[in-house]
């Protein structure tokens, strides 16, 4: 258990994922806010939108027409960030300016027909469907030859910077394995060279000795508020069994993949009464044909929100110049995640 001193002293908590301290300021939860409010943010009304361009039947923003698809939707992105082929050009000046070509491919996954609907909202089929076109993009765009990493994402919500309310995510393959997961895979190599044994199980094990962060489970999955996190309602949620990738989850695991996110994100609708926004994603190994017996399969949540659907966190100042801060604690936020009902809000 965490010393009682904790909830109320100004303290840092150490990242073992990315070797990064977060400053928790639990005295500092009264301040008072006379800055921007958000409205809250409802889910679409209508089960078809006729301007939406991820609507089935519409025309994209790119020209194309959608098919009048009846399940999940998947489509190569019509503004990639991300190209595949063309030359590989490495640029080095005194190692100091560095930059090469990143070939990858972008893709668009629609998770529902229906307009107004989001993970929280839709049955356990259909987001059971999504789990498999997740697992399938990991596998077929992890097996091309240049693709390193497979980034599977999603934005919800405008204050999260969603382009539009219909229900989809994205993902990125690339070249190389990008920023936070190569950090990520740093620490779970060096911890098992260290300690013999898989950083994740080991912190799973902590966490449920602990049962202080433990949010909601299944017999595959834990949704916990982690140690150290930095946004205020932040989610990591835990494959139980060592895993290290969608792929190697069995069909019955798959299953609860899909029990978890939709009880999950139901919670945080309940939390203010919202569609709750936030920027969530699976880490998983890279697909660069190594065994990755350090990795754990795992997806981190990222919601914007502080104190109620209207008052947001930013991550300005002292966070962009030194390290993030926050101010309930995790386990503050847990207890409120916790009492949460896991039935929707908008179905009572
Ligand atoms: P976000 O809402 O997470 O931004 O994702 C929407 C993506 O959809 C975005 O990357 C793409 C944008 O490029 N898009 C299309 O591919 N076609 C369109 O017609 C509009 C948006
Ligand atoms: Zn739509």
């Amino acid at each position: 258990m965490i010393p009682d001193e904790l909830q109320h002293r100004p303290h840092r908590r150490l990242n073992p994922l990315t070797e990064k301290w977060v400053l928790v300021s639990p005295q500092r939860t009264e301040r008072p806010w006379q800055g921007q409010v958000e409205k809250a943010s409802r889910p679409a009304s209508q089960t078809f939108d006729p301007s939406c361009y991820l609507c089935p039947g519409n025309t994209r923003a790119g020209g194309v027409r959608n098919p009048s698809y009846r399940s999940t939707f998947i489509f190569v992105n019509d503004f990639a960030a991300l190209q595949p082929g063309g030359p590989a050009i490495h640029h080095r000046d005194s190692n100091l300016l560095v930059a090469e070509t990143e070939h990858g491919i972008c893709k668009v996954v629609c998770f529902s027909p229906r307009h107004d609907l989001t993970l929280s909202r839709m049955d356990l089929p259909s987001i059971r469907n999504v789990v498999n076109i997740w697992t399938e993009q990991y596998s077929e765009l992890g097996a091309l030859a240049d693709i390193r990493y497979v980034q599977i994402f999603e934005n919800r919500g405008e204050l999260m910077g969603a382009s539009n309310p219909h229900p989809h995510g994205q993902i990125w393959a690339n070249e190389t394995v990008p920023n936070e997961p190569h950090i990520e895979q740093l620490s779970q190599m060096y911890h098992l060279y260290e300690a013999h044994s898989c950083l994740l199980c080991d912190y799973l094990e902590i966490e449920n000795k602990a049962a202080e962060r433990i949010v909601c489970e299944n017999a595959t999955f834990i949704a916990l508020v982690p140690f150290w996190a930095v946004w205020p309602y932040e989610v990591l949620l835990l494959s139980k069994r060592h895993v290290r990738d969608l792929a190697a989850l069995q069909e019955a695991e798959r299953d609860d993949l899909a029990d978890i996110l939709k009880r999950l994100t139901t919670r945080y609708d309940n939390l203010f009464e919202t569609s709750f926004p936030y920027s969530m994603g699976f880490h998983q190994a890279p697909t660069d044909g190594e065994p990755h017996p350090e990795w754990h399969l795992h997806a981190h949540f990222y919601p914007p929100l502080l104190r109620s659907a209207s008052i947001r966190k930013f991550m300005v100042g002292y966070e962009m110049l030194a390290s993030p801060q926050r101010d309930i604690t995790p386990e503050q936020a847990t207890t409120q995640l916790r009492a949460l009902s896991e039935e929707h809000f908008l179905d009572r």
